[in-house]
């Protein structure tokens, strides 16, 4: 939506812009708990880091600037430039108190017993925020701690700066100085850790300041951008956070002053306010388009000031490439959602095959295809390209590019125990197998696929991805083949048929580990992950995360003999053994061993037989005396209902399906929703008698009472949910469910229910219209985090987990910077649940009058 003025023109709008704007905006605290004016929220510490990731970038003072969040991280913090891994702190008391119109609140870092308060309160047209000492800064962090605020690079790329009225310009790629120091000065990084290889030397690097000065402007030709901080008494300076981190932001800092205490330091804080702005409305349809038959429903996101129009339009694109309005119906006002109010815009009744776009006061979309076959091949790029370039241990090629080499042939060794890792690992005081601290377990560099994007091993997510892909099979008898797999030479080339379904040749490939993991270990584990937080952030191919070469304790660190290595980065296999990661194991293994019998007998046999011995070493065994260590896997499951199910759709042996029946009914009861509830029950009906379908109607329309609410709770009629992690996850296996209901009961729920699901995946849904499918749709997301994120790029397939809510109001899902995984990463077994849902929604659409 940016205009294209000269630029004379803009800077002489800009300018009076800026002289007209010294009236117009005064912060009020408002009932949610934010200084907000007309373009410009403050927010303090509505958000707080959960800890499990540390500093993700979405927690302190944050700005939302003009409908857009540039900046987050505002606290007393310890680095010039923070990394994730580096301490944040805690927030005791934080407190709202619209008498004085302040909010204020107490961060403590406890490793240093360092304790600050804040207090944010309006004045003239920002905000004065002032630290406040009871005790001097700590003698170890002198001239460490200090107040910072960091700024979205992508906000202020091709933009300038003025320090003290010089003037600068925000780099595009990081290159200030740096310098180093010695590691004995190093504050310290989440749990012992540390993000630097420093190759033996015991340093560290420093980032040196782009500016310093009293008074910055941020971005002066830019209204919707410019922000002014003055620092009162102190020096501030602007750092790039980058030099350290490809994730970093630009960053604002002062340090504090050594031996005071009371008021320490005050900024004052001003963000620019354009008058009277409004955020441009939002038009949210799916970007692949409509299936003739289907309804179509647009969706229209408006900010609050801004006054509902009557009417919207659908227009066809003519062969001559004329634009005909086809449609003008009413703009029907929904209500209010989160912090806007929607429209929506039916055009159902345009059934005509072609390209059409929307048009609502002076905005049109970009365009989309009303067709019977618009779905047919939306799920191609996930299984032709995405679910190719996850491949574990393989060398994957396309065309002239190649993704990744043969990556992690230095697998695995024994995790220690009493160990707490990243990334949600750890062990407890037993390894659970066989094997001692870091000894070699043999047969792991075999299958698997990066979980997301990071490059370690999840079994929880396996198993999903598993279930995910016989289900295709198994339903839809997907045989489309369209990559190359090699297992003896390790060689994956994609868009290159080799006469193999590819569904089969990537069950094969996640089996290929799960068999691997309990062959080899008795078990399957909770994952196999890098054992240095220097290693784990690697952004590049994956083959160059380790040396590829097994580690020999003889050598010295980063000396080789040619076959072995003294560098102790070899991958660890958390061994941390559950029932739930037992069992959901066994069921995936279990289900993908019929899928493989034609494919790959002695694979076919293995995975049963692991199953098995699964299933006799957990069932009506007494529960373990200890909880699991580890914190469960993600994706586990952990009851035996599903494995009982897939052993005895594989062995047809009854007492499999006694010991279904038995735990289903009271499952049931209990709540038809989740895992382990309507869902699983009704992909059963084909195995089980005519009575086991009509007793399941009753709970399919308990199900369908309780998804009546969300047409209720948000314009889209789907469930949308957040905590930490978009919910596309759950969107995708509401409509999953749906189909499932809508098969086996077509006068519950109607075929609707399956594409409102796709159709939010596909671009109807808050913030932004893209489709949340790389490649997938006339407009996608193209800026996501897939591993190849640094390059502000995509991977044609994955699925990103979607819009994160930053408390109270905003739903989030940024395109131009890929960094945020809760909003963008691609992960496996969202992206294969996506296959199954495409395939339903191509056989759903077939059947719509
Ligand atoms: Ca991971
Ligand atoms: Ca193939
Ligand atoms: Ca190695």
């Amino acid at each position: 939506m940016k205009k294209k003025l000269s630029l004379t023109i803009f800077l002489a709008i800009s300018l009076l812009i800026i002289t007209n704007n010294s009236f117009g905006q005064k912060l009020k605290l408002n009932d949610l708990g934010y200084f907000e004016t007309q373009g410009v929220n403050v927010f303090v510490y509505s958000n707080q880091y959960t800890g499990m990731f540390n500093d993700e970038k979405n927690a302190g003072i944050e700005i939302i600037h003009h409908g857009v969040r540039t900046s987050t991280g505002g606290a007393v913090r310890l680095q010039n430039t923070p990394e994730q891994w580096d301490l944040v702190p805690n927030v005791i008391d934080r407190k709202i108190d619209k008498g004085t119109n302040t909010i204020s609140l107490g961060l403590v870092y406890k490793d240093y017993d360092f304790t600050s308060k804040i207090s944010v309160t309006p004045k003239d047209n920002g905000v004065v925020i002032s630290v406040i000492l009871d005790k001097p800064v700590p003698e170890k962090l002198e001239g460490r701690a200090g107040f910072n605020i960091e700024f979205i690079p992508s906000s202020y790329f091709r933009k300038s700066y003025l320090m003290d009225g010089k003037p600068g310009a925000f780099p595009l790629y990081p290159s200030s100085s740096t310098t180093m120091e010695p590691l004995s000065n190093k504050v310290l990084q989440y749990a012992g850790h540390s993000t630097f290889d420093d190759r033996g030397r015991k340093e560290f690097i420093v980032p040196g300041a782009l500016a310093k000065g009293k008074t910055i402007i941020m971005a002066p030709e830019d209204p919707e951008h410019l922000v002014k901080i003055q620092a009162i008494d102190a020096e501030l300076a602007l750092y790039d956070g980058r030099d350290l981190a490809q994730n970093g932001w630009f960053i604002v800092r002062s340090v504090l002053p050594a031996r005071k205490t009371g008021v320490v330091l005050q900024w004052y804080l001003e963000p620019n306010a354009i008058p009277n702005w409004k955020r441009v409305p939002v038009i949210q349809f799916s970007q692949v388009g409509y299936h003739p038959n289907q309804e179509k429903v647009a969706v229209i996101e408006l900010d609050k000031n801004d006054t509902p129009l009557a009417k919207a339009s659908l227009y066809q694109v003519t062969p001559e490439g004329k634009y005909v309005e086809k449609l003008s119906g009413n703009a029907v006002v929904w209500g209010k959602y989160t912090r806007y109010n929607y429209l929506k815009f039916d055009f159902t009744s345009v059934k005509e095959p072609g390209i059409y776009f929307i048009k609502y006061g002076d905005l049109s979309t970009n365009t989309f295809q009303i067709g019977a076959d618009v779905y047919s091949n939306v799920w191609h790029p996930t299984l032709d390209v995405y679910m190719p370039v996850q491949m574990d241990h393989m060398m994957v090629n396309e065309g002239y590019r190649t993704w990744h080499g043969a990556s992690y042939l230095d697998d695995a060794l024994q995790a220690p125990v009493n160990h707490q890792h990243f990334d949600g690992y750890r062990m407890g005081p037993t390894t659970d197998t066989k094997y001692k601290d870091y000894e070699r377990i043999p047969g792991l560099a075999v299958g698997g696929w990066y979980d997301a994007g990071d490059f370690d091993i999840q079994t929880g997510s396996h198993n999903s991805v598993l279930n995910n892909l016989v289900d295709t099979w198994e339903a839809f008898k997907v045989t489309r083949d369209e990559t190359f797999v090699d297992q003896a030479n390790r060689f994956v080339d994609i868009h290159r048929p080799d006469g193999k379904p590819d569904v089969l040749q990537q069950i094969e490939h996640g089996a290929l580990n799960l068999v691997a993991q309990i062959e080899n270990v008795g078990h399957p584990v909770r994952g196999i992950i890098v054992p240095n937080l220097y290693q784990y952030h690697h952004l590049g191919d994956a083959l160059t995360e380790t040396d590829n070469l097994p580690y020999n304790p003889n050598l010295k660190p980063y000396e080789t003999d040619g076959k072995s290595s003294g560098t102790m980065d070899d991958r660890w296999v958390f061994t941390n053994r559950s029932a739930g990661t037992d069992l959901s194991t066994a069921a995936a293994l279990a289900a993908a061993s019929r899928t493989l019998r034609d494919h790959n007998k002695n694979l076919s046999d293995r995975a049963l037989a692991a199953a098995l011995k699964m299933w006799d070493e957990n069932v009506n065994k007494p529960a373990p005396a200890a909880p699991p260590q580890g914190g469960g896997a993600f994706g586990g499951g952990s009851s035996e209902m599903p494995t009982a199910l897939q052993l005895y759709i594989t062995t047809k042996d009854i007492k499999y399906k006694n010991r279904f029946l038995e735990l289903i009914w009271p499952a049931l009861d209990r709540s038809v929703a989740g895992r382990g509830g309507i869902l699983i029950a009704l992909k059963t009906i084909p195995f089980m008698d005519a009575d086991y379908k009509t007793k399941l109607k009753s709970y399919a329309l308990k199900y369908k009472e309780s998804i009546a609410g969300y047409e209720k709770e948000n314009p889209y009629g789907v469930p949308i949910t957040s905590r930490g992690w978009g919910g596309n996850n759950g969107v995708i296996s509401f409509a999953i469910t749906n189909y499932y209901v809508y098969k086996a009961y077509p006068d519950l729920l109607s075929a609707e229910y399956v594409l409102k699901g796709m159709n939010y995946i596909l671009g109807c849904h808050p913030y932004s219209n893209l489709s949340f499918v790389s490649a997938v749709g006339t407009r996608s997301k193209e800026v996501a985090y897939g591993n190849n994120r640094a390059d502000f790029t995509f991977i044609a397939g994955g699925v990103v987990p979607g819009l994160l809510l930053f408390q109270p109001d905003f739903l989030e899902n940024k395109e131009d910077w890929p960094f945020f995984w809760g909003e963008n990463e691609y992960v496996i077994d969202i992206s294969t649940a996506y296959i199954f849902l495409s395939n339903a929604v191509n056989d759903v659409v077939k059947n719509l009058k």
